[in-house]
């Protein structure tokens, strides 16, 4: 890890020996953590400009949520710039390279075991969605275009399935029934839904949580924030707290969910005062069908162009968790009116 500390020296910290190691987690960057002694500092990270072409977005983005989330968890998670000012430098091999607090005393889950750490993801989303309530969407750009669009991303498919690899499209042919019945319902998309600065990666291992109070803390990887719906955010936390397979996880276990767990994130969300409209709270179960299932397209998509997106561990990577995401997200389609009656029943705050 030499090349990294040292890179550690253009940072505006103080010079003191650093060491770093890698974190796996994590499909799209390369991510370092930095500590000092026993305690960690910073994350370091190699951006991937392939995936963020636009950088200097990314990095107006963070600056524009900073000065809108203000409370102290926030507060301590901030981009620390080089010595020259700058939000990034620059290898010798031209990579870009940034370095982000480590939020003091913070750790995340893998996964969720118990409804009180449901309740406080929920809490973390609603307080995230109220402090940028006021905020213009417009005033963010989106980093990576149609993002969540489905559209867009079946478009996307289709290209891949007539120009990727003929051997991969045969090995994933299986799917197609199921994709084609969750396309058809997704294609009615809801309308009358308020458009909102939203985080667009919400899943757990995104969420901070106190490692002695075991609070929920904040939203960290703020990479993809910009316009979007509050059932993006919604649903992609969701997907990641009340199934009892995560995305990675590649064991035969059947997929499953925990409607408790769906509750109780829900009541998090009720707790913080967040204050949605009423067509906003009938599109919740939409985007818990939706975000699986644009993961698990995009994954697929991936996998037929040969895994040039996303990092890989090991070589059919993409079409494992394909079908992890494909598999939830049809799970949530046919429970689509009982989660939807819980979610009313809830009874969450309306505008
Ligand atoms: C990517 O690298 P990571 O894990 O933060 C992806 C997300 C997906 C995720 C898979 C920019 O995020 O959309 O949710 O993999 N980010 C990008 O869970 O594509
Ligand atoms: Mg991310």
């Amino acid at each position: 890890m030499e090349e990294q500390s040292s890179l550690l020296s253009s940072f505006e910290i103080p010079e003191k020996r650093y060491s770093c190691e890698p974190i796996s987690s994590g499909y799209i960057h390369a991510t370092y953590r930095v500590t000092s002694g026993n305690t960690p500092l910073y994350i370091l990270q190699k951006f991937n400009a392939s995936v963020f072409p636009d950088s200097e977005t990314v990095y107006q983005n963070f600056l524009s949520l900073s000065a809108n989330l203000i409370s102290s968890e926030y507060s301590q998670y901030h981009w620390i710039p080089t010595k020259e000012g700058t939000a990034f430098i620059e290898d010798q091999n031209k990579d870009l390279w940034r370095l982000l607090s480590f939020v003091p005393n913070s750790h995340n889950l893998e996964s969720i075991k118990l409804k009180s750490q449901a309740f406080e993801c929920g809490r973390v989303l609603g307080i995230f969605h109220r402090l940028l309530s006021t905020a213009d969407p417009c005033s963010f750009k989106e980093p990576i275009k149609d993002f969540h669009d489905l559209t867009f991303r079946l478009h996307e498919f289709e290209n891949a399935l007539k120009t990727g690899l003929s051997e991969r499209v045969q090995k994933m042919h299986s799917l197609i029934d199921d994709i084609n019945l969750l396309a058809a319902y997704l294609s009615k998309k809801p309308t009358s839904i308020p458009i909102r600065v939203c985080h667009n990666d919400t899943k757990l291992s995104n969420i901070l949580f106190d490692k002695n109070s075991q609070q929920g803390l904040c939203l960290v990887d703020l990479d993809t924030v910009g316009p979007g719906f509050f059932y993006y955010d919604f649903g992609d936390m969701a997907r990641s707290i009340i199934g009892n397979k995560s995305e990675d996880n590649y064991t035969e276990i059947r997929a499953d969910m925990n409607l408790d767990l769906l509750d109780a994130m829900l009541c998090g969300i009720k707790a913080s005062k967040l204050i949605l409209g009423k067509e906003e709270i009938e599109s919740l179960s939409y985007g818990l069908v939706l975000l699986p299932f644009l993961h698990g397209i995009r994954a697929l998509t991936d996998y037929v162009q040969g895994d040039k997106y996303y990092q890989m561990s090991f070589p059919d990577e993409n079409l494992q968790r394909a079908i992890n995401l494909i598999e939830f997200s049809k799970l949530t389609f046919e429970k689509r009116d009982s989660i939807q009656d819980r979610i009313s029943e809830v009874g969450l705050r309306i505008i």
